[in-house]
């Protein structure tokens, strides 16, 4: 008998790829065309894989397959579907089309490039907290993502109640940087510290939670709708970090207006889809002196005449801020360089 070839990760991959594939062919046809009802309207609260639930203009939630000619499809996306005159294994319709989108939070993704995690979004809120770990650098790697795709940020620092007299004195040091750019902050905690604040700017609109995992995203989601009840998970004593519990981005409504878009925890937020100048503009407060400095193609790190490293020294720019630029262009280009490495190396 001749030994079986383990497949390599990649290969392995693209079989379940394919698998899926023929699945969601299989499933779509199902239904012949005069089977179908009507086009409706709808909106994606959640994407599985190959499905995706939607809700109905009464709120009512259908599962759905997805046509073939809708590629990108994420929470948050407006869509039209057409029920099936009966449900098939729990799929009750098909989603035929997909609504331009106003706005797309996307993150580069080791297999498939630039991944879209959630359309139609107003305010992208970073949530932190210092458990696991509180991380200067993803807040201001997601202020650069929202910057370039124009979405307003709003920064949350949960677990208020984890913080001592001392700790709270450094934190807040921190953020009045950010206060400082004119960004809004907000403390919170699941107890309900900070709970009429977050509504209040949350309201009428479509928010995105974002975060590490175990900050607290969920736990939040569950106070602001108690009858959503969402599983949440302790931050894992071995490796202090979250756990993952949130699998795939959610969408919920308020009832008085607006809506809470729930997504999984990250461990790094990537930026390696953006140029270098974008990383630059993505902060906000360098604005005034891009374009400034003596050389045309400065890298604002050695380079004689730089007016942002000027700024920096005049205390026109928050130091940990500029350090915090210097080190996404540095591992960017690790990151660019690594392309070739197997994932979640750095992702
Ligand atoms: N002390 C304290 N603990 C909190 C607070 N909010 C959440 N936690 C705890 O932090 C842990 C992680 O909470 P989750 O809500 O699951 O975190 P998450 O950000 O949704 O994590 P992922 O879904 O993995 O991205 C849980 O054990 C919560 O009980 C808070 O305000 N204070
Ligand atoms: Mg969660
Ligand atoms: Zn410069």
């Amino acid at each position: 008998m001749t030994k079986k070839k383990r497949l390599s990760k990649n290969q392995a991959r693209r079989v379940q790829t394919n698998q899926k594939k023929r699945l969601t062919k299989d499933n779509i046809e199902q239904w012949n065309e005069s089977e179908l009802g009507p086009q409706l309207e709808g909106i994606v609260i959640s994407r599985f894989g190959q499905h995706a639930d939607v809700e109905d203009e009464h709120g009512k939630i259908e599962r759905c397959n997805l046509r073939r000619g809708v590629k990108s499809l994420v929470t948050g996306d407006r869509v039209v579907w057409r029920a099936g005159n009966q449900a098939y294994h729990g799929i009750s319709g098909v989603i035929e089309a997909v609504h331009p989108r106003t706005t797309v939070l996307t993150r580069p993704d080791y297999y498939d490039g630039i991944k879209p995690i959630a359309a139609n979004i107003d305010h992208i809120i970073i949530v932190s907290s210092i458990a696991p770990e509180f991380s200067r650098n993803i807040i201001d790697r997601y202020l650069i993502a929202c910057e370039d795709i124009g979405i307003t940020p709003i920064i949350v620092l949960n677990k208020s109640d984890l913080l001592n007299e001392q700790s709270a004195k450094s934190i807040d040091q921190e953020l009045q940087s950010y206060r400082d750019i004119g960004y809004q902050v907000l403390y919170s905690s699941m107890h309900g510290d900070g709970l009429v604040g977050l509504k209040s700017a949350m309201k009428d609109k479509i928010n995105i939670f974002v975060g590490q995992s175990g900050v607290g995203k969920t736990s939040l989601v569950n106070l602001l709708l108690p009858e959503i009840e969402a599983a949440t998970a302790e931050i894992s004593e071995n490796s202090g970090l979250g756990k993952h519990t949130t699998t795939t981005a959610r969408l919920y409504h308020f009832p008085d207006g607006g809506d809470l878009i729930d997504s999984p925890g990250i461990r790094e937020f990537s930026l390696w889809h953006l140029e270098p100048e974008r990383i630059a503009t993505g902060f906000i407060e360098f604005r005034p002196f891009l374009g400034q400095c003596r050389f045309r193609d400065c890298k604002h790190q050695i380079d004689p005449g730089c007016a942002l490293v000027k700024a920096v020294a005049e205390g026109q720019i928050d130091n940990a801020r500029y350090r915090s630029f210097l080190r996404i262009l540095e591992t960017m280009d690790d990151a660019k360089n690594a392309r070739h490495r197997p994932p979640n190396t750095y992702d």
